[in-house]
């Protein structure tokens, strides 16, 4: 018989879709239900490989398009030790964003493709949920302080949702979009709802591979 273990449920979606707001929000009405819940944030800025990240997207350092991809993607690996042994304790994960944030800020860039961007993540811990969070790009820009760091031009933040979109489409993966524009209240509902449903429908199922 599999195990109890706790469900992975990553929260994508352009900058200032509101990932950090409801991951936050998610993780407390977990907790406060009686599930054991934690949220781990992409890019992890606390590590080695973040400093060079953080720098990379406050624009201090130049990289190149593809050797930063290769960080970002080195930040999730990184975590992956800690993301299966707390899965296996029955702790709920919230990720705020994954490989898909990878894929989709990586490939708008020239001559890069998806599926090349899609490599160095294969073989992460599948999540069991993925919320999309949609935004119009109007809204995003109106929440404030947009346009500071790298990534966050009105250019990039249009083509970002076509790739997520692309993401969404063929793949073996449980995507499901949320009107991210309505109130926080709102989006937590069914932020809420829908991450129960998979909490319940996922306990009993062995931990997957990603694009495997
Ligand atoms: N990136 C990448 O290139 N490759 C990768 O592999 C990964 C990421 C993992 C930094 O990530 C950038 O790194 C990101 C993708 C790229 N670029 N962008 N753009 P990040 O997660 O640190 O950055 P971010 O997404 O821009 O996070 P953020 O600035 O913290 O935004 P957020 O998490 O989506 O939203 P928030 O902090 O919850 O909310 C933003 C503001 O809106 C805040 O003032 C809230 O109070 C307000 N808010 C939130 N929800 C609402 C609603 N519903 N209504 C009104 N106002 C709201
Ligand atoms: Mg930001």
């Amino acid at each position: 018989m599999a195990s109890y273990r706790g469900t992975l449920i990553v929260l994508e979606g352009v900058g200032r879709a509101g990932n950090t707001t409801q991951g936050h929000w998610l993780v407390t009405a977990l907790c406060s239900s009686g599930h054991r819940a934690k949220m781990l944030r992409f890019p992890e800025r606390s590590t080695e490989t973040s400093k060079l990240l953080n720098s990379y997207l406050e624009k201090k350092t130049e990289l190149e398009d593809h050797s930063v991809h290769l960080f970002f993607s080195a930040n999730r690996w990184e975590q992956v030790p800690l993301i299966k042994a707390k899965l296996n304790q029955g702790v709920n994960l919230v990720l705020n964003r994954y490989a898909f944030s990878g894929v989709a800020f990586t490939s708008v860039k020239e001559n890069i493709s998806l599926n090349w961007c899609k490599q160095s993540d294969v073989g992460l811990p599948k999540p069991d949920l993925i919320l999309f969070l949609q935004l119009q790009l109007l809204d995003a820009a109106a929440r404030g302080e947009f346009g500071l760091e790298r990534y966050e031009t009105g250019t990039l933040q249009e083509q970002v949702p076509l790739c997520f979109q692309q993401l969404m489409k063929g793949e073996n993966l449980n995507w499901k979009v949320v009107d991210g524009s309505r109130s926080i209240e709102d989006v937590h509902e069914e932020v809420r709802v829908l991450s129960k449903d998979a909490i319940h429908s996922d306990a009993q199922s062995p931990l997957e591979e990603l694009w495997k």
